[in-house]
């Protein structure tokens, strides 16, 4: 099993670029040394929208993409798959990359066992499953291309308008739902729902988005932090 350092940073739910650039800044800071950490987990939706098999969405985040890959030479990565962004292994190559399926990830944190993954895998439904299959198909993807540039560019600006930072209410039953799939860890790490809450031993990581914060790895616990 891995282990997660101390001070490793914990980035979940960005949205870049829709939703503000906060995502390639930190990067940048990283980059040139004015925030240190020796290791950098991305919990999904970091992208806006990104997924691989297709180039034009890649324009729309070039910046950020060949900045994480740069950062990805010098600097150990774990990138786990959101519902906006996926299908990144062969655009991430030097990255971790965790698809929907392969999460959630166990790590240690000093003697905790902890489960990682970007929120949406358990207790969404039936139709969420099957949804999410056929979008990372790579054929469909494929099927999809001819059409890609007028969907995309609906999708882009439907996108971009979404309200995505809200209170959710009775936030507690759902994380209860969550937690049944993980009786056997000691803490869970995840984002998808922008709360920036810790319920017991579930960590609802802050959207860097709506609280313009970071989860960051400190004496065996994870802390909110404005980096
Ligand atoms: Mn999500």
């Amino acid at each position: 099993m891995l282990s997660i350092k101390q001070n490793a940073i914990f980035i979940a739910d960005a949205h870049y670029p829709h939703h503000g650039d906060a995502f390639f800044v930190l990067l940048e800071h990283i980059e040139r040394g004015r925030i240190k950490t020796p290791q950098l987990f991305l919990l999904g939706d970091n992208f806006d929208l990104l997924f691989g098999y297709n180039h034009y969405i890649q324009t729309f985040s070039h910046k950020a993409i060949t900045l994480l890959q740069r950062l990805s030479h010098s600097l150990e990565i774990h990138y786990f798959e959101g519902n906006h962004d996926f299908c990144l292994k062969d655009i991430f190559t030097n990255i971790k990359v965790y698809t929907r399926e392969q999460q959630p990830i166990l790590f240690t944190l000093k003697e905790k066992k902890v489960a990682l993954a970007h929120g949406d895998k358990y207790a969404t439904g039936f139709g969420y499953n099957l949804y999410c299959s056929a979008l990372r198909n790579k054929t469909s993807l494929k099927l999809l291309k001819p059409l890609q540039k007028p969907i995309i560019d609906h999708v882009v600006k439907r996108l971009a308008q979404k309200d995505i930072c809200h209170t959710f209410k009775g936030f507690e039953k759902r994380v209860e739902c969550i937690l049944k799939y993980y009786e056997d860890v000691d803490l869970v790490i995840e984002g998808h729902f922008h709360q920036s809450r810790i319920i017991g031993k579930y960590i609802s990581l802050p959207s860097l988005a709506c609280q313009g914060q970071v989860g960051v790895a400190k004496e065996g616990t994870i802390v909110f932090q404005h980096l």
